[in-house]
């Protein structure tokens, strides 16, 4: 049996991605949560000298997303054709570019920058992605984004647009269809299971 280690500070971040792929997949994995003390000293042991970091029986590999699309490959998450892979991969970099436009705010240091970041957010940037993946998710038919399974973009879409819900509830109010979507992966029994349970974190 493959031995898999996430090493990944204890936050959703950019981390939380490949512990949703393998909760998802139904892998027993290590969930390593790096405190900010130990750090200075992993860091020089990891590829690029960041994380997450995936150790698939003691090799270590790095990029979330290029960790995130291996295990959907292993696992049948990743498209039954090179044109789902690539419908998998539109939903996904559309929402890892939000997932960036969402992390620069919380990185500024000047007040009022910050909260003209958060003002463009949240009344145009989340309105608009949302409109963007909308348009996707009916192009196939309105259950899950590609395909007739749960792929890497359903599980990437639910890790991200949650947090913002965790913020303002109201964000999907006028999306029930990305809402039920959302809503279905999070209720899947082995994800339902992860999230009542996993550390709670503020980013
Ligand atoms: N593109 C990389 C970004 C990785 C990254 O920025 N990691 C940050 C945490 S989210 C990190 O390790 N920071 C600590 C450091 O650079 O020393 C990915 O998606 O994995």
């Amino acid at each position: 049996m493959t031995k898999y280690t996430l090493h990944y500070f204890n936050l959703k971040g950019r981390g939380e991605i490949v512990r949703l792929m393998l909760v998802a997949a139904g892998v027993d994995f290590e969930d390593h949560r790096v405190e900010r003390e130990e750090w200075p000293k992993l860091k020089p042991t990891m590829p690029a000298g960041q994380m997450p970091v995936l150790e698939v029986d003691g090799k270590k590999y790095c990029q979330s997303l290029a960790i995130a699309r291996y295990v959907a490959r292993e696992y049948g998450m990743a498209g039954a054709s090179s044109t789902e892979q690539l419908l998998i991969d539109q939903v996904v970099d559309t929402v890892n570019d939000l997932l960036t436009d969402m992390v620069k705010p919380i990185f500024e240091q000047d007040a009022t920058r910050k909260a003209e970041m958060m003002k463009k957010l949240n009344e145009e940037t989340v309105p608009r992605v949302m409109g963007i993946l909308l348009n996707f998710l009916e192009g196939n038919g309105g259950q899950y984004f590609v395909g007739t399974k749960l792929s890497l973009a359903d599980v990437y879409f639910m890790d991200v647009v949650s947090r913002i819900l965790d913020q303002d509830s109201k964000i999907l109010d006028k999306f029930p269809k990305l809402a039920a979507n959302l809503k279905s992966t999070q209720s899947l029994p082995k994800i339902a299971d992860y999230l009542a349970k996993r550390p709670k974190t503020e980013i």
